[in-house]
């Protein structure tokens, strides 16, 4: 089955003013869908390669569906992560995912300065990421600077929530000013999402 791009959750202007309609626009319709288009014709030349039984390439294609599988899967997180100011989007976590964030970070205050200092000083486009480590023993939250999206990452654990800032994510509006876009995502957290995913990783 091929991947698809999953449709915004809300409409492009829904995250304005901290995200442009313009930017939500390019972002995922052309952005985001090319993963999902390089990701499929990765598959494909693996499925053929698996037929004729010839790996020659299969170093590139590896690589290839490493840099668009993450792009991908990423992204479908980070579109759900967020939600209009003042509707799920934005305010503070609660119940489980509060009381995790307290036990690892030391404070919800803590926790956001490590997340929002980590995504800031992503060296060269990536990702801010909140992660559930999921091995058994280990169980606990990990905040990650993930540079691009297929390098800096712990194989084990899965995010929660992630913050793009590949210059895409951002440009239009803020240019340079990488700091004051990550400070404006706040207010466009839907932490609904982000305590659900981290309910599913626990099972
Ligand atoms: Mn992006």
């Amino acid at each position: 089955m091929p991947h698809v791009l999953p449709p915004l959750p809300y409409a492009y202007e829904a995250l304005e003013p901290h995200m442009d309609a313009q930017t939500v626009r390019i972002h995922h319709d052309l952005h985001h869908k090319a993963y999902v288009d390089g990701l499929n014709a990765a598959e494909e030349k693996l499925a053929a390669a698996r037929k004729a039984g010839d790996y020659t390439l299969v170093k590139h294609y590896a690589r290839e569906v490493a840099f668009h599988g993450s792009g991908h899967f990423l992204h479908s997180i980070f579109w759900t992560n967020l939600a209009p100011p003042g509707q799920g989007g934005g305010g503070k976590p609660e119940g489980a995912l509060a009381a995790q964030i307290e036990k690892d970070f030391g404070s919800f205050d803590a926790f956001q300065k490590q997340l929002t200092a980590a995504t800031v000083s992503v060296e060269g486009s990536g990702w801010g990421v909140l992660a559930w480590q999921l091995p058994p023993g280990l169980s606990k939250l990990e905040i990650l600077a993930v540079e691009k999206h297929q390098v800096n990452t712990q194989v084990t654990s899965v995010p929660l929530l992630v913050f793009d800032v590949w210059e895409h994510a951002y440009y239009l509006k803020y240019q340079n000013r990488r700091a004051e876009f990550v400070n404006a995502l706040w207010n466009l957290v839907n932490w609904r999402d982000v305590a659900e995913r981290l309910e599913r990783a626990r099972r």
